[in-house]
This record gives structure tokens, C-alpha cells and sequence, in this order.
């Protein structure tokens, strides 16, 4: 099961795990009440899924591609780190899917709080529109991630502040009832 936990205010390297301490971890409920979803796959299997399949034909995940980020597969890699690690959101939904290796999102809570979640092999999430989120890899420097999304993709990120958009305010008002 996947593990998350509010982080620490150190402004130190991202890919260090940033836990308090004591730890403070937030469960899949917690996580569900701010729009993440969570799903565990059998990622040995992703090419050739029933159950993957299922997720994107009642979700209409139509697209699909998968990334590596690794410093000797991704061109620009410290720069694309960057601009992963810098708070932003989306007009759409974030839909990722583990394949290898080992990667962090980080989600603001309703209080404004930064929520590290350790993503590993299987795990695939979606953050929803709007949300404040940013991406980084941990110590080990590797993740091969699938990259869902609901016809043409557009990846384009709207970096804090954002306010601005229906979307968020869609976000912001979702959370009132929950
Ligand atoms: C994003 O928008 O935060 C990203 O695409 C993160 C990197 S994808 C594994
Ligand atoms: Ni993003």
C-alpha cells in the first residue's frame, strides 16, 4: 500500500524523503477526501492488463505513453526536474502509472500543507484538476512512468499562483463538503 506523509519545512534536496519527526503519515482516506485516487497494479503485466484496462476504459484514459527519467534517458533531466519540482496545477486530471523505480508527488492538503506521496513500482494515482502538486525523484534517481489522459494530451502546467482558473476554484468549492 502506498505511503505518504506531511513533509518537513527543510528546504534541503527534494530527493531526500523530508519526514517529520516523530513521522506524520496520512492515509488513503485523507488522500481521497483531497481528490487523489490510488490504484495498485500489477506493473509486470502493464503491457497485457485486464485490470489496467478497466481503469481506462471506465475512466476514458485513451491516452497513453511512458516515460524514463534517468539522467542518461531524458534529455534536459536537471531541467525538467526543475520545472517538475515547481508548485503548479493543471486543467485536467494528473494520471500516472509506476512502472519502475521510485518517484514523489507532492500535494498541498486543505489547509495548505505539502503531503509527500512515495510512489513505487504499481502504484498509479490521479491528482485532480486544479490541485497544487509537484514532482520530484528520490535518492535513487529512476522512475519509468505511464502517462494517462482522457484524449489529446496537454501537458501544460500553470505554476503558482493559479487562482485564477475555474478549475481551481471547482477544487477549492469540491472540498467545502468533504
Ligand atoms: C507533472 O506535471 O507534475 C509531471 O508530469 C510529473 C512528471 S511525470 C512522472
Ligand atoms: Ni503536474
Amino acid at each position: 500500500v502506498l505511503e505518504a506523509w506531511y513533509m518537513d519545512e527543510s528546504t534541503e534536496d527534494p530527493r531526500q524523503c523530508h519526514k517529520l519527526n516523530p513521522n506524520q503519515p496520512v492515509s488513503l482516506q485523507e488522500l481521497r477526501d483531497i481528490g487523489v485516487c490510488y490504484w495498485k497494479l500489477k506493473a509486470d503485466i502493464y503491457e497485457n492488463d485486464p485490470e489496467l484496462q478497466k481503469i481506462r476504459e471506465e475512466n476514458g484514459y485513451s491516452y497513453m505513453d511512458i516515460i524514463d527519467i534517468h539522467p542518461d534517458k531524458l534529455p534536459n533531466y536537471e531541467e525538467k526536474l526543475k520545472t517538475f519540482y515547481e508548485e503548479h496545477l493543471h486543467l485536467d486530471d494528473e494520471i500516472r502509472y509506476i512502472l519502475d523505480g521510485r518517484a514523489y508527488f507532492d500535494v498541498r492538503d486543505k489547509n495548505d500543507r505539502w503531503i509527500r506521496i512515495l510512489m513505487t513500482k504499481g502504484d498509479m494515482i490521479t491528482l485532480p484538476a486544479g490541485i497544487y502538486h509537484r514532482f520530484t525523484m528520490d535518492e535513487t534517481n529512476y522512475t519509468k512512468a505511464m502517462r494517462l489522459f482522457v484524449g489529446e494530451p496537454v501537458w501544460k502546467a500553470y505554476n503558482r499562483p493559479a487562482d485564477h482558473f475555474d478549475i481551481r476554484q471547482q477544487y477549492v468549492d469540491s472540498l467545502k463538503c468533504s
